[in-house]
């Protein structure tokens, strides 16, 4: 930090109390006691960016462009108190008021930017970059209602439009407008910033880029709109409806409308350092998250052959020197193809570039598995990014294993040097200081703090395995979120829990792969058990999270079958004293946030090599609930870390699945009909029982798809997912055991910093100074 900025901050810090009240007087003309949480949630929101303001800004020589779809960040507050290091005073200067933050949290709306593990990993290595004192910055969009907010209505999932930006919030409207042209409809974009503060460290920013002409008035019902008024409806939602020819092109119009923003920006500042365009590589790293900001690949050839009088393999050579892909997915169906037609009605101008990037590469391999496009006139923006960016990472070692030896392998044999792993992380300020203060403060007490710097410091608490203090206190400190969790599920989901009850939690997007669906089996089979007379031990608790895409029927079903199951299963007095089932609405980062403390149970019940990584398991593990999982993304490596007696594996392995999909033998009916447990289970769903509370559409279709389809393997698994997770419950009664199995995995989970990370990205594919 350089001295200037050093001393502002100091002076400001110095006088926090004052700041505050100066800003309450100027805004409000009150005292800070005489404020609302509203107003003071305003006021600190105020001294918060004006701490940021004085914070260094990183420019370095070479700086990463994080360019995606998604920034999942959250809400700020806590995390830049935190970040900047005056949250403990903050909260002592409110308490003195008659204040509590974590009233004041509340009034802050999450910003609604994102779905996801791929868009709060951005999220997360925003947070990591500035920490670390790199230059970086995020490019994304201004969704003004970003992604649907869930409201349950007849035990079904129903998306309304989530109005989340404020008047006054983080956003900070700059004067920088560029023009976007799509063939030859025009339109202006406005950016946006947003602070991005580092723990302990300076500031990044996250670009932000929106339409001048948007209009929110075109969402008339739920999130219905015109999707062919581009102008108008341009960063309206975060992954509109994509069922039909208009949702597709809609998709383009805004991946375009990203990447054209950020080639833009960045040639920008290029400009502005004076740096020749032809040592693009030495001064930018452009980080692809997923396919969907692809275009900035054939776009930035484009501009340096229109514009900057490059010829073709110049502009080729440099950009492909500059642009790396993330990949975090196999599932086939998740990696984009545009058929050429729509890219040629949406962005007439990059298809020519399209055809020379296809026409090279045609000359050089025969191989079809390798052609950008197919004989179907398909455009795989994967394979833009593998021939023409220098590096492309999975997210975890199974998955870049995976993607090397079956799902990518012809390119893997072609590039096998552009291949690279980069296990995700999680930041811990986040997911540990500040969701979990009295687990953050006990830990700093007992182990020092040089952990929240150093995440493999958390190591040191091994040596406190056979301390019976220590482990009694992270059973009570676990209860006692436990408690806030029980009071806040009454407050906003009306179900009574009891903290003494086991809470076992699936929180993620929802899909076939990651299996709710055999989650909810097992709810089902516990029911009919206790229901027969066999009671469990202790109470159980089965929490869910998650959306729905919109457009995702089967997925929407489960979601209707979890929903008809706490119904029938929360008033049946025969059983409720035994086991609750909530399915929390409106899942999103600030539920996390209490639900992940709370957790003993973690499910990661994925079908093996469908999930690239998962980062909640990383979470729960941070916060000391036990993995119940199967082989898959990172779990694997959590496994290695903690060893066979600290984490609940089950199921078929990687292997075995794959092995499945190649002959195509997977009979879903031959496990229903070897098991009387499984066809039990399975027939409940439609069941008069469900049928009285539930909807006949619903239910039959997903019996039907367990049936006679179930793509992700569900039945394959039931049985020993059962077993295990009946293994779990009971291990659970076992406390000593158990405590230590908690210490051990908090210990353990400094790998899954963001920070290491970061520093792998850096090391292997930015080199940043
Ligand atoms: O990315 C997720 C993976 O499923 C996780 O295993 C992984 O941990 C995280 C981070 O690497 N992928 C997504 O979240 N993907 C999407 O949300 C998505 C969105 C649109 C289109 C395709 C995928």
């Amino acid at each position: 930090m350089s001295k200037h900025t050093n001393m502002q901050r100091d002076v400001l810090v110095l006088n926090l109390e004052e700041q505050l009240e100066d800003i309450a007087q100027e805004k409000y003309n009150k005292t800070l006691k005489e404020c609302t949480d509203q107003e003071t949630y305003y006021v600190l929101l105020e001294m918060t960016s004006r701490l940021m303001d004085v914070a260094e800004v990183y420019n370095g020589e070479k700086k990463v462009y994080y360019i995606s779809m998604e920034f999942l960040i959250g809400k700020l507050l806590s995390n830049n108190l935190i970040n900047l290091r005056v949250y403990d005073r903050v909260k002592a200067i409110l308490e003195k008021n008659g204040k509590s933050l974590a009233d004041i949290e509340e009034c802050e709306p999450e910003p609604s930017l994102g779905n996801g593990g791929l868009g709060r990993l951005a999220a997360c290595f925003l947070d990591s970059i500035a920490t670390l004192g790199l230059a970086g910055e995020g490019i994304g969009l201004n969704y003004h209602f970003g992604l649907f907010k869930q409201v349950f209505k007849d035990h079904l999932q129903n998306a309304e439009k989530n109005d989340w930006i404020e008047k006054q919030s983080w956003l900070e409207k700059t004067d920088t407008t560029f023009e976007v042209s799509f063939g030859d409809k025009k339109v202006v974009s406005r950016l946006y910033n947003m602070n991005i503060v580092g723990y302990d460290t300076g500031v990044n920013k996250l670009r932000l880029f929106d339409i001048e002409s948007v209009d929110e008035s075109l969402v008339k019902k739920g999130i219905d709109f015109d999707k062919t008024k581009i102008d108008k409806n341009l960063t309206l939602f975060l992954y509109p409806d994509d069922s039909d020819e208009a949702g597709n092109l809609l998709r383009i119009y805004q991946e375009y409308f990203l990447v054209s923003n950020a080639a833009q920006l960045i040639l920008r500042e290029q400009k502005e350092r004076q740096y020749d365009l032809h040592e693009l590589h030495k001064h930018a790293a452009i980080q692809i998250n997923d396919t969907h900001p692809t275009m900035i690949i054939p776009e930035l050839i484009r501009i340096l052959v229109e514009e900057k009088a490059f010829n073709i393999d110049e502009a080729i050579n440099v950009v492909s020197k500059t642009c790396a892909y993330t990949n975090h997915t196999i599932l086939a169906e998740a990696l984009e193809t545009w058929p050429l037609e729509y890219l040629e009605k949406v962005v007439p101008q990059l298809v020519p570039y399209i055809k020379e990037l296809d026409k090279r590469v045609r000359a050089k391999y025969k191989n079809p598995k390798v052609q950008i496009i197919d004989k179907e006139k398909k455009v795989h923006m994967a394979f833009i990014d593998i021939h023409y960016g220098y590096s492309i990472n999975g997210v975890a070692a199974i998955h870049t294993d995976i993607l090397k030896d079956s799902e990518l392998n012809d390119f893997y044999k072609i590039y096998p040097e552009k291949f690279n792993n980069k296990t995700n992380g999680i930041t811990f300020r986040r997911w540990l200081l500040s969701c979990n203060h009295p687990l953050a403060d006990f830990l700093s007490q007992t182990i020092g703090d040089g952990f929240k710097k150093d995440a493999n410091k958390l190591e040191k608490l091994l040596d406190y395995a056979d301390d019976q203090a220590v482990l009694d206190k992270l059973e009570s400190i676990k209860m006692g979120k436990k408690k806030e969790l029980a009071a806040y599920l009454k407050e906003h989901e009306n179900v009574e829990v009891d903290p003494d009850s086991i809470f076992d939690i699936q929180v993620k997007r929802l899909h076939e792969y990651k299996r709710q669906q055999m989650n909810a089996l097992y709810i089902i089979h516990k029911y009919l058990e206790i229901k027969g007379g066999k009671k469990p031990t202790r109470p159980l608790t089965f929490i869910f999270g998650a959306k729905a895409a919109p457009a995702y029927v089967i997925a929407k079903d489960i979601i209707h079958l979890l929903l008809v199951l706490q119904e029938i299963i929360n008033n049946d007095p025969d059983v409720n004293k035994y086991m609750k089932v909530i399915m929390v609405e409106n899942y999103n980062v600030s539920y996390a946030e209490k639900l992940i403390p709370a957790c003993d149970v973690s499910e990661q019940i994925s079908l093996a090599s469908k999930e690239a990584s998962g980062t909640s398991n990383m979470k729960f593990m941070l916060n000391g609930a036990i993995t119940l999982g199967t082989d898959d993304g990172a779990n694997v490596e959590i496994h290695e870390l903690v060893g066979d007696d600290n984490i609940y594996i089950f199921g078929v392995s990687a292997d075995e699945v794959i092995k499945h999909y190649k002959k195509a033998d997977y009979v879903s009916k031959d496990y229903y009909k070897k098991s009387p447990v499984i066809k039990e289970a399975v027939d409940f769903i439609v069941s008069k029982q469900c049928l009285k509370v539930g909807h006949k559409e619903n239910l039959e279709r997903l019996y039907n798809e367990l049936l006679n389809k179930d793509w992700f393997m569900t039945l394959i698994d039931l049985e020993s997912y059962i077993a295990k997770k009946d293994e779990i419950f009971a291990d659970y009664e076992n406390r000593d055991k158990w405590k230590k199995m908690m210490l051990v995995n908090i210990a353990k989970a400094g790998y899954f910093s963001s920070d290491r990370t970061i520093a792998e990205y850096n090391r292997d594919i930015w080199h940043l100074n």
